[in-house]
């Protein structure tokens, strides 16, 4: 059993338990160790024959014994007993993310609610805003969770997709005669969500393509299997699909599988106008069927006369046009990153020491690092007080000076609090080399409110970026409502930056947003949000969001290399007085 499933059992159980009424600490308890479970970097069954299970935060005798019950037999004789004392509907009322189990437990026991349909039914109604504790704005944001649900289920954010993709193609290549395998489909165009995988592949033995594929470990069932394509759900719930495609048909299968749909009409009709027939065998002259390519995506386009054209831009949202003008964008790309400006240390809610993260960036060839630890009003997050703030001034001075092949920069994630003022004093963030402003609380209030907060975050003079700009989290929290024209608008006068923030459950700025900074000369800063070392692997994703957007590296603050970018924050008008150090 993998560590991600043994997460869920105990998370459900912290959720039951709570449910029912049970003891706050026993339920804590429960909920941590399915944290650390689902965080955890190695298998929990190698920890268990060590001997180690007892040492993971939150994993006592009892959670332990669980655990190795899990192992052993696949299943929890106490989560079984728990899932039978309730409604099995109670646990799918807590996939809508404004719904804890404090709220199932109240409305199963004031209403009798047990299910989604029911609780929208009752939400609808307004019989919600009357129970004590919940209210009319609680009601309709259940009524827009239940929405969101509906509108997010059977797709998946890259977090899932993309190393399940991965995972395969390596699989395969190992346990197959594969010869050429790519991605196709949206996770190729690395759109923010995906509905299935699909893979091409080419092999001189597709039979023993077939049976690698679906026989992997990762394969819940094998939903249709053909002697060249077969398809698969996940365990995760993710169905993939693998073709096995003749070699000189490669470019052309994988041209019309990456699509998009929109993009592949595009391409057609332009074929059809030039007297060809382009499909995912090849492209064809349309009166002698003569075959003109289709071995390579570049020949494809070729024959059309235009230059190979991005996976992430292919929505036919102008690519086609400028392709044929030969006018594509130059795309920012994952090793045109130099620097990341916006991690966290363990001063705040960090999980790594300023050294560890400092040594991770070296490690990537980065030439600056900022550090940008939470302020005072992110008491969750252990955001640091003026005292603390100067305090770690110490440790980021010598990290400085042990590695000086890295800029090592004093920054903060400072919070926008409700009416727009800075969670710092000016002169505090005057002590700081880069200050990223974010908001987060307030999700719900109005578009006035919210654009006029980031609005006059924006005015102060010692902001460098906005970070994720939107606060969503995909599928689970909807982006704040702002005019973001006026936002943007906005920081290309100031000269503040917009974060894309990397997390796949972020990409905030999302693609199109990006898009529109860049043509307003709004400047982007692709970063990671690190708050553990691991976390730098995940900017590949923001990069990804910034082609789907059509960023050049010229948008981007930091791809500027050392030196032009500490001379950028030095010169930057709004910053004269202070000092940065190359
Ligand atoms: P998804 O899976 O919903 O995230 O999005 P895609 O883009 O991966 O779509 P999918 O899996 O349905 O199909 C893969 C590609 O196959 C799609 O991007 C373009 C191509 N395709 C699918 N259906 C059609 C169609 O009716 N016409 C054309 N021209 N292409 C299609
Ligand atoms: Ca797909
Ligand atoms: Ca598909
Ligand atoms: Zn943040």
């Amino acid at each position: 059993m993998s560590n991600r499933k043994i997460a869920e059992v105990l998370a459900q159980i912290a959720s039951l338990l709570e449910i029912k009424g049970e003891n706050p600490f026993k339920i804590r308890a429960y909920q941590k160790a399915a944290d650390t479970l689902a965080n955890l970097t190695e298998e929990v069954s190698a920890l268990r024959a060590r001997g180690e299970l007892r040492s993971l935060p939150g994993v006592g005798a009892s959670i332990a014994e669980k655990i190795e019950e899990l192992l052993d037999t696949g299943k929890c004789a106490h989560h079984r007993e728990l899932l039978e004392e309730f409604p099995s509907g109670l646990l799918e009322m807590l996939q809508v993310s404004e719904v804890g189990p404090k709220t199932v437990k109240l409305l199963y026991e004031t209403l009798g609610i047990a299910s989604v349909a029911a609780l929208e039914a009752a939400a609808q109604a307004g019989r919600l805003r009357n129970i004590r504790g919940l209210g009319e704005k609680t009601e309709a944001n259940i009524l827009k969770g239940i929405e969101r649900r509906r509108r997010f289920a059977e797709r998946f954010t890259l977090a899932v997709a993309y190393p399940a993709a991965m995972e395969i193609v390596e699989a395969l290549r190992r346990r197959a005669p594969v010869d050429k395998i790519s991605p196709a489909g949206s996770l190729r165009r690395m759109k923010e969500t995906i509905g299935d995988l699909d893979l091409l592949v080419t092999s001189i033995d597709p039979e023993k393509v077939m049976e690698a594929f679906a026989t992997l470990p990762i394969v819940r069932e094998v939903s249709a299997r053909g002697p060249t394509k077969t398809t698969v759900i996940s365990e995760a719930g993710l169905q993939v699909d693998v073709r096995v495609v003749a070699p000189e048909e490669f470019g052309a299968a994988l041209l019309y599988f990456t699509g998009s749909k929109d993009h592949n009409i595009r391409l057609r009709d332009l074929a059809v106008r030039r007297k060809l027939r382009i499909n995912e065998y090849g492209v064809f002259n349309l009166k002698t069927e003569k075959r003109l390519g289709g071995k390579t995506e570049e020949e494809m386009y070729g024959v059309l006369k235009m230059p190979w054209i991005p996976p992430e831009i292919r929505e036919d949202s102008g690519e086609v046009e400028a392709a044929l003008k030969n006018a594509l964008p130059d795309l920012v790309e994952a090793g045109g990153i130099r620097g990341d400006l916006h991690v966290h240390s363990n001063w705040s809610d960090g999980k790594a020491s300023i050294e560890e993260m400092v040594r991770a960036a070296r490690k990537r060839g980065y030439e600056y690092l900022a550090f940008c630890d939470h302020s005072p009003a992110q008491p969750i997050a252990n955001g640091l007080s003026v005292e603390r703030l100067r305090k770690r001034q110490e440790e980021i001075l010598g990290a400085r000076k042990k590695h000086p092949d890295i800029a090592v920069l004093a920054g903060t994630e400072v919070d926008i609090r409700g009416d727009g003022a800075l969670d710092y004093p000016d002169e505090v963030l005057a002590e700081l080399d880069f200050v990223v402003a974010s908001i987060h609380t307030g999700w719900k209030g109005s578009a006035e409110a919210n654009t006029n907060r980031l609005l006059k975050a924006i005015s102060n003079p010692y902001v460098s970026a906005i970070g994720h700009p939107t606060g969503r989290l995909i599928g689970q929290r909807d982006p704040i409502e702002v005019d973001m024209e006026k936002v943007l608008e906005a920081a290309a006068k100031a000269g503040v930056a917009m974060e894309i923030d990397s997390h796949p459950d972020r990409l905030d700025l999302k693609d199109t947003h990006a898009r529109r900074a860049k043509e307003l000369g709004v400047k982007l800063v692709i970063d990671t949000d690190s708050h553990h070392p691991d976390g730098f692997d995940l900017i590949h994703f923001g990069v990804s969001t910034a082609r789907r957007g059509w960023v050049s590296p010229s948008d981007v603050l930091n791809s500027l290399p050392r030196k032009e970018f500490l001379a950028a924050l030095r010169k930057s008008p709004r910053r004269r007085k202070r000092q940065v150090r190359s």
